[in-house]
């Protein structure tokens, strides 16, 4: 009350900024891009609008995003929004053959779908081949009343967007097409980007090659973080800076004090930072984390780095690197994931506390036989697979899965018996349980069918079989609510008494532990086939994922609606 004057401002600018949901619409111009990275010249991507990352849609929650896609580039292509709901638009969603046959070239589809009841950074990406290593941009989506309406402690002056990516000086649709003709693994990445950009540790770095931003000193930034990377967990550092995290996923979180962000491929992570360090220029750096035991085909220890750089600084000043944490580090990684907790809003969801259904669902790597048109297939070959509870996923190639599901005409293209519990019980991270009989598995369609509204809780359970590793999981449709994770085998007597049942984190990709487990629970509210993948591009490749068919609900609103004129056909 020392103040009152400001109480009527306030309300006016409050009455001005509750805006009524507006619709956001964008052209996105898929072609081909020429540009020079590392040591080439010229090389061609496939992009959105000639920009790396592509565009930024900035929306408001319950505004209504609108987006045509026309497909100049000589690839299939689809478009998926990550973390968004997509309640009512399923036919949005975009996985190639899950909710859609791809946009050929020459053709265009328009995406529309709300962003209601979500707030905070998502973003969207290409969801066939391995085309989302280039095309890919933020979604971020503010309150509705605006910035003022953030539910942090002190309020952000500005805003910045951290896209986290990987570089292959290589066409990556040709690099998917040999790994799955050769069943080998495709090659690492060269370089690690931020906006595109490798950054000043690589060969031919120029002054082209490295994305800088300017503050003012003790500005409050709140930083976007966004993990695009294909196939790598990155731990995220500023130089002497550190963290307040207050969002992941588009969910907000207690906030979490930290100088070092973890973040899993398809992971979103929203954290302030007080620009407190003396006026000078600071690296921004994204290094990886390698969890897989043993250790499988290298990654690129690099480092990928921006410029964080002050108002009033030389120009030419030497950055301060910060000190990475080791490539392996997974307790670093653990701690991380493991300390964020939901911050209760009122208006927000809060875990279901009854469940109707309960999974476990093992998850990991193995070998299936060679297919036919596959190089050096014969009898005795057989190929890297991967599977969940033994079932090595392959997408459907006559008709969407939705479109199959809408028709109700699923034969031929899937069926409704993927298991909720693993064929065989074993030592599931044992060295000993990693032989060629338990490695084997088989590839299918399969689907969990779910009634409208009913809850599910899935342990999802890290195997050692080829190797222990941290698989983020992605389920489309949905955030969940994690409520324990853990290394080893699960233990349901001993984990349940750790079940966070007040505020545990939400979640639209949860990175399982290496050679561990964790626990899940969301609300099938949201009718339509929904995927449930590895966001390492190279094991959904493999078959790492599922689907979850989610039936109609009582009235038309929860139904799968008619498929928009417009939606591509195979
Ligand atoms: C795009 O680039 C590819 C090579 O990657 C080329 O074959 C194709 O003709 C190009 N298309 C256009 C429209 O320039
Ligand atoms: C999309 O395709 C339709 C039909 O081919 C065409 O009428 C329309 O102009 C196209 N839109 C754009 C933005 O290219
Ligand atoms: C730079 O090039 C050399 C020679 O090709 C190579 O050995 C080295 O790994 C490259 N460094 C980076 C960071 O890519
Ligand atoms: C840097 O980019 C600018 C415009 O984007 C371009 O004109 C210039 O040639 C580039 N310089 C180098 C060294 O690539
Ligand atoms: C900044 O960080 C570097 C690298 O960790 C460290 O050597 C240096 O002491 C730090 N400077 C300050 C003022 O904290
Ligand atoms: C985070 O989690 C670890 C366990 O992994 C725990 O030891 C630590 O105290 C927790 N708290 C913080 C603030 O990191
Ligand atoms: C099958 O392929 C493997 C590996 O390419 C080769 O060593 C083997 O001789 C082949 N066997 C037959 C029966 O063709
Ligand atoms: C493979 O591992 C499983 C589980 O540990 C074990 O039951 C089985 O006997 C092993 N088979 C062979 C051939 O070693
Ligand atoms: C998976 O199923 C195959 C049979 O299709 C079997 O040979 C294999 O041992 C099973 N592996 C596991 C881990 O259940
Ligand atoms: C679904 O669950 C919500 C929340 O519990 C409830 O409001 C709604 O009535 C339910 N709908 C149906 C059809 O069960
Ligand atoms: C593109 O998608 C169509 C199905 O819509 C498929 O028939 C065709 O083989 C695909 N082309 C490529 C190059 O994958
Ligand atoms: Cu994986």
């Amino acid at each position: 009350m020392a103040r009152p004057w400001l109480l009527p401002f306030g309300l006016v600018v409050l009455l001005a900024s509750v805006a009524q949901a507006a619709i956001v619409e964008h052209t996105f111009n898929v072609g081909n891009l020429s540009i020079s990275q590392l040591c080439q010249t010229a090389r061609i991507i496939t992009a959105v609008n000639g920009q790396l990352p592509g565009p930024t849609i900035r929306a408001r929650e319950g505004d209504t995003v609108v987006v045509h896609l026309v497909n100049h580039s000589p690839y299939n292509m689809t478009l998926h929004w990550h973390g968004v709901f997509q309640r009512g638009t399923p036919w949005a969603d975009g996985p190639a053959m899950v909710t859609q046959c791809p946009v050929k070239p020459g053709a265009n589809y328009t995406y529309r779908f709300n962003v209601k009841g979500q707030e905070g950074t998502l973003w969207w990406h290409a969801h066939i081949s391995f085309l989302r290593a280039t095309v890919y941009g933020a979604l971020v989506i503010q309150p509705r009343s605006g910035a003022n309406a953030y539910p942090f402690p002190s309020k952000p002056q500005r805003e910045e967007t951290i896209i986290l990516g990987e570089w292959w000086n290589a066409n990556v649709y040709d690099l998917e097409r040999m790994a799955y003709l050769t069943g080998m693994p495709a090659a690492h990445a060269d370089a690690y980007t931020i906006n595109g950009k490798p950054g000043d540790f690589y060969n031919c770095s120029g002054a082209n090659q490295t994305y800088k931003f300017q503050v003012h000193q003790n500005e409050r930034i709140l930083l976007r973080i966004i993990n695009a990377a294909l196939n790598t967990p990155m731990f995220f550092k500023v130089a002497n800076h550190s963290f307040t995290v207050v969002g992941a996923d588009a969910a907000y979180t207690t906030p979490y004090e930290t100088d070092v962000v973890v973040i899993a491929p398809g992971q979103t992570v929203d954290a302030l930072m007080v620009a407190g360090a003396a006026v000078g220029r600071y690296y921004v750096a994204a290094s990886p984390y390698d969890s897989a035991i043993p250790r499988g085909p290298m990654i690129s220890k690099t480092t990928g780095t921006a410029i964080l750089e002050y108002v009033g600084s030389a120009g030419n000043q030497a950055p301060v690197l910060p000190p990475m944490p080791a490539y392996t580090d997974t307790h670093t990684a653990f701690r991380f994931f493991s300390n964020l907790t939901a911050l209760i809003l009122p208006g927000f969801p809060t875990v279901p506390l009854s469940v109707d259904h309960h999974m476990f669902v093992t998850i990991g790597l193995g070998v299936s036989d060679c297919q036919p048109d596959q190089f050096f297939c014969n009898k005795s070959t057989t190929v890297f697979s991967s599977s969940m509870n033994n079932a090595s996923f392959v997408l459907p190639k006559s008709v969407s899965m939705l479109q199959a599901h809408y028709r109700n005409t699923p034969a031929g293209v899937y069926t409704r018996d993927f298991p909720d519990t693993p064929p065989v019980i074993f030592d599931y991270t044992a060295d000993a349980s990693d032989n060629a009989t338990m490695q084997y598995t088989t590839k299918s369609t399969k689907v969990r069918t779910l009634k409208y509204n009913e809850t599910m809780e899935m342990v999802l359970q890290n195997t050692r079989l080829i190797a222990k590793e941290s698989h983020p999981m992605h389920l489309h449709g949905f955030n969940f609510f994690v409520l324990a994770q853990g290394f080893g085998n699960y233990d349901h007597a001993t984990a349940v008494n750790k079940f966070n049942l007040v505020n545990p984190q939400e979640r639209n990709t949860i990175a399982v532990p290496t050679g561990g487990w964790a626990v899940i629970r969301f609300v099938a509210n949201n009718p339509g086939m929904w995927f449930m993948h590895c966001h390492f591009d190279a094991h959904m490749d493999l078959g790492l994922g599922m689907v979850f068919e989610v039936q109609d609900g009582p009235t038309a609103e929860t139904s799968v609606p008619r498929p928009p004129a417009d939606l591509p056909q195979c």
